[in-house]
């Protein structure tokens, strides 16, 4: 028979971003995960369980196609699509359901995918294999299944030396050499006797040295010069699985068995099934747990943890966690529920027990108890942000959020604290009752950026471990749930400039967006009401004298916006959003006299405009910023530096200007350039 190509291309684009954290994938179940690095990436070969269908066993593993996925940080990941499908393998059931744990190899520039599937006609398990050029595929399936194996979860060893190995579950666990053509055994089959009864031809032997127990899902590593045969085990009667491994010197055995790695998931989780991988130098152990599915352990989700072998080449105990590996921004949303560590107590609950992809939120449910999310990045983050945190609590609660040091809890700083009130949750709720949902938004007490004198983790090569940090939420009132919680970086309203910055123009519009700003001086003023034109007067030339003392500071700064927001420029500068006297100034550089143009501006707060030292416009009275609110006379703009200020002075309301030069005609003038040298 012809091996038929499998046209998925259209699927393979659709490929989709998923996120960080356990579960790996958050959007479907994906278990049995068999991840390996091609070309520098990590991609993973997981099966996919899914509620069977009408007419299937509704309490057993359920599967009919395989995705693939891939990531080069660990935390993001995408899903490329189906890559092989019960109905598109030549030799196995189309309505099968039995696409149970694969694997997939790269030798000489071609991919090998392995799977098992059960075969048209037949009983059991049989291998196919499927090929391609690129890790996604699209994948080409062979007509046959592999000759003389007969079971499930292939795993491929490729050798220092070119030879290929397969390991598979069937009757305990086996092994064998591949040909060069990873597609046949490369012994000669022998015929054995089935226990039903009859004969069959059957390659590969029993691994020797392994316990007694139930054993599957093998998977064969190589590092410094060991072989790693690792599987799944039963250890005890009625127990579920743990994972184990054996040792040898050589790829087939005999092996020297060394324990467990991982002990029995704490929920009952019949199954785990695993593979290692090192990716930039690191180890790390892919598993699987029914995270999304508490009551049916046959949907599971694939988790990541971190690798440590002893010098004797064993292997650490892995503990399963909810954080697994890779960074957080701190700008985006940390999920507390997915905690690195915790105090007693604290539990998690799905936000929508009927969607349970939508996932967890994390109950403290008393004074003093935590949770620490760990490896927050923080390099994204700028010196004006602040956090977001969607959170409901019991009657009059706080949570207070500190930053730490990667693993250093005591050396925390608190960064922010929020009182949740009854009124801020709308409403009236029981004692013993959480409150609505909120987002709220908190003010920084501290920058968690950059503040480590000496690097978290100082044997970390990569300069990004520089800002890593644990993010730990504490309850100080009854009781609190949190979804999730970011960091904000502000909207950048002002770019600093450079004192070497060269000279910019004015917008499209003719607004002038580059100036030099003194820091705001603080008014008491409670209405707007007194601004008239004497009082604007004085208050303007107050201002005229304050911008001769030279102990004021002064920002060059490049508005985002056309119109210069004065309230977030004192926000950013650490000073009141209200109640402000304003001054700037702007150097305006003409190439030529520039004759008849007009200052044309609007302001929110009343303001006076000078240029070259003559007043040109007042806009007095309680204003809002409207643009080319007033004109000034006819003007010239000399060849050369022009010197434009403003003082501006605004009580209750939130302060902005915009202002430009405009022709007769009331178009804008643009044929100049601005720096903002005071
Ligand atoms: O996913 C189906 C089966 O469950 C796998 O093939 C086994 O290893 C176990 O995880």
């Amino acid at each position: 028979m012809k091996p038929k190509y499998l046209s998925l291309n259209l699927m393979l684009c659709l490929a989709a971003g998923l996120q960080a954290q356990n579960p790996i994938i958050r959007d479907q179940f994906a278990a049995d995960p068999t991840a390996r690095v091609f070309n520098n990436r990590i991609y993973v070969y997981p099966s996919h369980d899914i509620p069977a269908p009408e007419g299937q066993r509704q309490d057993w593993f359920c599967m009919a196609d395989y995705h693939v996925f891939s990531s080069d940080n660990l935390t993001d990941w995408t899903d490329h699509g189906v890559i092989v499908s019960q109905e598109q393998v030549p030799w196995g059931k189309p309505d099968g359901f039995s696409m149970w744990a694969p694997d997939c190899v790269a030798k000489d520039g071609r991919y090998y995918f392995y799977f098992p599937d059960a075969p048209r006609g037949g009983r059991g398990f049989a291998i196919g294999v499927a090929t391609a050029d690129s890790p996604t595929g699209p994948f080409r399936l062979e007509p046959e299944p592999i000759r003389g194996v007969s079971g499930i979860d292939p795993c491929v060893l490729l050798d220092d030396d070119g030879k290929a190995y397969i390991y598979w579950s069937g009757m305990g666990i086996r092994g064998a050499r591949l040909k060069d053509n990873m597609t046949e055994l490369a012994d000669e089959l022998q015929t054995v006797t089935l226990p039903q009864g009859g004969t069959s031809q059957a390659g590969g032997r029993q691994m020797e040295g392994l316990p007694e127990g139930f054993k599957e899902g093998p998977f064969v590593f190589k590092r410094d010069g060991w072989y790693y045969l690792t599987f799944p085990w039963v250890r005890k009667e009625n127990g579920t699985e743990t994972l184990a491994y054996a040792m040898s010197r050589t790829p087939l055995g005999p092996w020297d068995f060394k324990g467990i790695f991982m002990a029995e998931h704490a929920n009952r989780c019949w199954t785990n099934h695993h593979s290692f991988v090192q990716f930039r130098g690191e180890w790390y152990l892919f598993y699987h747990h029914n995270d999304y599915s508490p009551q049916m352990d046959k949907r599971r989700s694939a988790r990541i943890e971190r690798v440590r072998f002893l010098p004797d080449g064993t292997i650490q105990e892995v503990r399963p966690t909810h954080r697994g590996v890779g960074l957080t921004a701190a700008t985006s949303r940390i999920e507390l529920d997915r905690y690195s560590a915790m105090s007693e107590d604290v539990s998690n609950a799905f936000v929508d027990s009927l969607h349970p992809f939508s996932g967890w939120y994390v109950s403290l449910p008393g004074k003093g108890r935590w949770v620490s999310y760990g490896d927050v990045d923080f390099s994204s983050l700028r010196d004006d942000s602040y956090i977001i945190a969607r959170v409901r609590a019991m009657a009059n609660t706080q949570l207070s959020i500190a930053v730490s040091p990667r693993g250093d809890k005591r050396k925390g700083k608190v960064v922010a604290k929020m009182p949740i009130t009854v009124e801020a949750q709308q409403g009236t709720f029981r004692r013993d009752q959480r409150g609505q949902w909120l987002t709220l938004a908190l003010p920084l007490s501290f920058i968690p950026k950059g503040w480590l004198q000496n690097p978290a983790d100082r044997s970390s090569q990569n300069p990004q471990l520089r800002d890593l940090y644990d993010v730990t939420v504490t309850c100080e009132g009854e009781a609190l749930d949190i979804d999730w919680l970011q960091f904000k970086n502000r909207p950048l309203y002002f770019t600093p400039v450079a004192a070497d910055a060269p000279a910019a123009k004015p917008d499209e519009h003719g607004f002038i967006r580059r100036w030099q700003l003194m820091e705001p001086e603080p008014q008491e003023i409670r209405s707007n009401t007194v601004f008239t034109d004497s009082w604007l007067r004085n208050k303007f030339a107050e201002a005229q004298q304050l911008q001769k003392n030279s102990k004021r500071k002064w920002y060059a700064l490049e508005s985002g916006d056309y119109n210069v927001r004065l309230f977030h420029f004192a926000e950013r500068w650490g000073k009141q959003a209200y109640g402000n006297l304003f001054c700037g100034t702007a150097v305006i550089e003409c190439a030529e006299d520039i004759d008849g143009v007009r200052l044309a501006a609007g302001s929110n707060g009343a303001s006076m405009w000078w240029l070259n030292d003559e007043e040109v416009l007042l806009l007095s009275g309680d204003r809002r910023m409207v643009q080319d609110d007033g004109v000034s006379p006819r003007l010239r703009l000399r060849r050369g530096r022009n010197i434009l200020r403003f003082a501006l002075v605004n009580g209750p309301g939130l302060s902005d200007f915009c202002v430009r030069f405009i022709d007769e005609q009331g178009n804008p003038v643009t044929g100049y350039s601005v720096s903002a040298i005071k």
